[in-house]
């Protein structure tokens, strides 16, 4: 693993304080290899443990989109994700010491759908001061639906539509930058900085693997923050909650795939 984040941090921690984003590249070549399989791993696990596997409906057929609570049962992706240079970046740009408060991976497998443009902060309950981080484990363009940020936007909520999204009205007056990614950088971005991302219109996958952290002090809340969703997602299941053709895997309604029918 090759830590590029040690020493001098101070003017990348001023670049994120300033844009609300920032990207690292703290693993070598062979390391974003050993990220490749361990996700290849992950994406291989049926329904039958206790992570959470999403799909969706594409024009190549049902195709899983996202694989949630993973860190308790692959060893690797829990040292990677709890330990050394992650915690250590999101502690730095956070300011105090981090813990890990969520994890997941979008797929985004070839012809697999975006995110409608938003802020994370209403989706990530009982914290102020969340950071999460883009893995890219395939290499990201705009052609497979890279990230898109809004710089310097990351001070305050903006009030959303009804899906808990940004209205088309104000995305409309924002300044969107593409984030290429080639596979193992890592993109920081504050859980208010406004994002969205293409679907996937190539013939390459684009995987990119999702950590969040909070402050330690805030306390460790990841096990809160999976009861509430899980709950949630059950009582959606209960109602037959209709959502306008779209699946919900957040608990905002920003991801633009479609439901698999049974
Ligand atoms: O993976 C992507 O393309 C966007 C993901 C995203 O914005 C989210 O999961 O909230």
């Amino acid at each position: 693993m090759n830590v590029t984040a040690a020493a001098n941090f101070d003017d990348q921690i001023a670049f994120y304080k300033h844009n609300g984003w920032l990207i690292t590249d703290l693993f070598d070549e062979g390391f974003a290899a050993s990220i490749k399989s361990w996700v290849d791993d992950v994406q291989s696990w049926d329904d039958s443990g206790q992570w959470l596997n999403h799909y969706e409906a594409t024009e190549h057929g049902a195709q899983k989109c996202r694989t949630e609570y993973f860190t308790p049962f692959h060893q690797s992706l829990r040292a990677l994700l709890c330990a050394g240079p992650m915690l250590d970046v999101a502690g730095k740009l956070l300011g105090e010491p981090a813990v890990l408060y969520k994890e997941k991976i979008n797929y985004k497998l070839a012809g697999g759908a975006g995110w409608d443009a938003h802020q994370d902060a209403p989706a990530y309950p009982f914290l102020d001061q969340h950071i999460s981080c883009m893995v890219a484990v395939d290499d990201a363009n705009q052609e497979n639906g890279c990230l898109e940020v809004v710089s310097q936007h990351h001070h305050e909520l903006i009030p959303t539509d009804s899906r808990g999204c940004i209205p088309d009205s104000v995305v409309a007056t924002l300044d969107w930058q593409p984030v290429p990614l080639r596979a193992g950088q890592t993109l920081w971005f504050h859980s208010r900085t406004p994002h969205r991302s293409g679907d996937n219109k190539s013939t390459r996958n684009r995987r990119a693997m999702y950590p969040t952290y909070n402050a330690a002090s805030e306390g460790d809340l990841r096990e809160q923050y999976y009861a509430k969703k899980r709950s949630e997602f059950a009582q959606h299941q209960q109602d037959g909650a209709e959502n306008n053709g779209r699946v919900q895997i957040s608990l905002i309604d920003d991801f633009r795939g479609k439901p698999v029918t049974k």
